[in-house]
C-alpha cells in the first residue's frame, strides 16, 4: 500500500495520510501565506539577507521569520532585533529541518498579521536540499567566496530551488570568482530559477529582491 495511504477499517475507501509538510501546506494555503525554505551554507549570509531586505518589504508586507540552527538563538535576536517576529528551533543532532519541527512551532505567530513566512534552514547544502517543510519555494543563498565550482559539487539543493541569490558580490574582486561563470553553473543545473546578485554591504539587489518576494505574495492571495 502507498506509503501516505491507510485503510479504514471495514470500508474499502482509502483515506490519505498527511505528513506533517503536506499538513504545514495546506495550513499554509488556508491562511494564504507564501513560505520560502531559505537554504545555503553556513555563513552564506541567509540572516544578514533577511535583515537587509525586510526595510524594502516593511508596510507592504508582513513577514515572520522561523530559524533553524543547531544551537544558540543568536539569528532569532537578529531577525527580532528588526521587529519581525521570530522563532528559533535548535535541532542539535539533526543537520536539517523536517515538517514537524516547523509543525511545532507554529502556534507561536497570530497569523492574522502574517503574509510571507521565511524558513531559514540550518546551514548546509547537502540535506537540507530534500528538506520539505510544506513551503511554496525554495531560496539558496551562495556566497562569491564559496566559488564557482559550488553549484556543480552540490547540484541537488541548487536543482530544487526557485530562486538563487549570490551574495557578497563586494567581494569579487578579492575572491577572484566570476559571477557570470557562477550564475552559468547554477542555470546549467537548474535553467527555470529566479536569480538575485545581492551584497548586504553594498545594499545591492535587495530592492528587486523584495519586489520579486511582494510578487510572490501578491500571487498567493490570489491563489
Ligand atoms: N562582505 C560581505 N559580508 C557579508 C555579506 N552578507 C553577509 N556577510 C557577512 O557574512 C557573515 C555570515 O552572515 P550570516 O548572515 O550570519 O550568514 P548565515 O549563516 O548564512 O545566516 C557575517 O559576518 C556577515 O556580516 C555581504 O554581502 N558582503
Ligand atoms: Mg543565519
Amino acid at each position: 500500500m502507498d506509503a501516505h495511504l491507510e485503510e479504514t477499517q471495514g470500508q474499502e475507501t482509502q483515506i490519505p495520510v498527511l505528513s506533517c509538510a503536506e499538513k504545514n501546506r495546506n495550513f499554509f494555503q488556508e491562511k494564504r501565506v507564501f513560505v520560502v525554505n531559505l537554504l545555503g551554507a553556513p555563513g552564506a549570509g541567509k540572516t544578514s539577507v533577511l535583515e537587509r531586505v525586510f526595510p524594502y518589504l516593511a508596510d507592504k508586507v508582513n513577514c515572520a521569520v522561523i530559524l533553524g540552527d543547531v544551537e544558540t538563538a543568536k539569528d532569532a535576536q537578529r531577525i527580532a532585533d528588526c521587529n519581525v517576529p521570530a522563532v528559533q528551533i535548535n535541532s542539535q543532532e539533526t543537520s536539517s529541518l523536517d515538517g514537524e519541527m516547523v509543525a511545532k512551532v507554529l502556534g507561536m505567530f497570530d497569523w492574522s498579521e502574517v503574509d510571507l513566512l521565511l524558513i531559514e534552514n540550518i546551514g548546509s547544502l547537502t540535506l537540507t536540499g530534500q528538506s520539505d517543510l510544506g513551503e511554496d519555494l525554495k531560496m539558496v543563498v551562495i556566497s562569491v567566496p564559496e566559488g564557482e565550482d559550488r553549484p556543480a559539487k552540490y547540484p541537488i539543493v541548487f536543482s530544487q530551488a526557485g530562486a538563487c541569490i549570490i551574495n557578497k558580490e563586494d567581494l569579487t574582486p578579492y575572491a577572484g570568482v566570476d559571477i557570470a561563470r557562477m550564475e552559468e553553473e547554477i542555470t546549467k543545473i537548474n535553467p527555470n530559477v529566479s536569480l538575485f546578485v545581492t551584497s548586504c554591504k553594498e545594499d545591492l539587489g535587495l530592492e528587486s529582491l523584495a519586489d520579486w518576494l511582494m510578487e510572490k505574495v501578491k500571487e498567493k492571495k490570489q491563489d
